[in-house]
């Protein structure tokens, strides 16, 4: 290193090796706050002790879709809202593999909205990371189900009037054993929650509100990534263990975040496995039951 010379050029960015360098540069907007979403997992990768070859991700279509290009994981990159049920072919296919999906608002919830209440209801053994920009940034900014009553979109020039998802709210009330919400300014506290989420078993969810300046906030007149980055902070309360029905959010009003949910339920596998041993005694053998050290060696 040569940093007396202020000449960083030989330093290595201590992240590099959970990126893929041959990948860059990223295709995102200079204050999208996609890439410090993917700062905080890369940092949570390196620090959860997991084998990382045991551990998969999975995007769907969009500017957050791209993540499981630039993320240096076996990834796959699936078609619009269908992350969670190749997610769900893969963990069921090899079950000691840890599974993570890390796509948009609008790629999970609209799009793929079914898919996710079914998962959680199911308990499907996944990580979900949703980035909600409030809005459809890789085309241009469509009205997306978390859009906010009242700003305006390119489907929705005179305001939004539809009611928007409170998506916590949604992964609580569907069974997600981990529900969690932090912005892109908590970045110490994202990553950690990633962290606990790519230990944790079950159906885990972490909501990561990031501005969208390209689309979002330059049709609204608010600025650029910086000052959507100074209404988080102004405007986030942490309140771990919040009731979920109470975090909805609304036009740059107050946010809540924290860690709300974390309890223990039987995965899918766990049930499938109790439910047939019993029913079919020892004619039946348990399926992919070291899927229970999840990731690790
Ligand atoms: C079946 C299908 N329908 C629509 C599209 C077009 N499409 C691509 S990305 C996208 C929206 C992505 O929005 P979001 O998931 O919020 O991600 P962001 O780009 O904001 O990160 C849409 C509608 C598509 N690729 N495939
Ligand atoms: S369009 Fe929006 S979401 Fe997409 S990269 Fe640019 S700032 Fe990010």
């Amino acid at each position: 290193m040569t940093q007396d010379n202020n000449n960083y050029a030989d330093v290595k960015n201590p992240l590099m090796d959970v990126l893929r360098h041959d990948r860059m540069p990223h295709i995102w907007c200079p204050g999208c706050g996609i890439g410090t979403s993917l700062n905080c997992f890369a940092r949570a990768l390196e620090g959860c002790g997991l084998n990382l070859d045991k551990v998969a991700i999975v995007s769907g279509i969009g500017c957050t879709g791209r993540t499981a290009g630039y993320i240096n994981l076996d990834s796959f990159h699936t078609t619009h809202g269908r992350a969670i049920p190749f997610a769900t072919g893969l963990k069921l296919s090899n079950p000691e593999l840890n599974v993570v999906v890390y796509s948009g608002d609008g790629d999970l919830f609209a799009i793929g909205g079914n898919h996710f209440f079914h998962a959680a209801r199911r308990n499907m053994d996944l990580l979900v990371i949703c980035v909600n920009n409030y809005t459809y940034g890789m085309t241009g900014g469509q009205v997306a189900p978390t859009t906010p009553l009242g700003p305006t979109q390119t489907t929705m020039p005179y305001g939004n009037f539809e009611n928007s998802f409170n998506l916590p709210f949604i992964a609580d009330a569907c069974g997600a054993t981990y529900v969690a919400r932090w912005t892109a300014y908590h970045v110490k506290q994202l990553a950690k929650s990633m962290q606990e989420g790519l230990l944790k078993k079950g159906f885990r969810f972490i909501e990561v509100m990031c501005p969208c300046p390209t689309l979002y906030s330059r049709r609204n007149k608010l600025g650029d990534g910086v000052d959507q980055m100074l209404y988080y902070k102004e405007k986030s309360t942490i309140k771990n263990e919040a009731n979920t029905k109470e975090v909805e959010l609304s036009y740059q009003g107050d946010i809540i975040v924290g860690k709300f949910v974390d309890r223990e339920r039987p995965t899918w596998l766990d049930s499938m496995n109790n439910h047939l041993s019993k029913a079919l005694g020892d004619s039946f053998s348990p399926y992919g039951t070291n899927g229970g050290n999840h990731g690790q060696d």
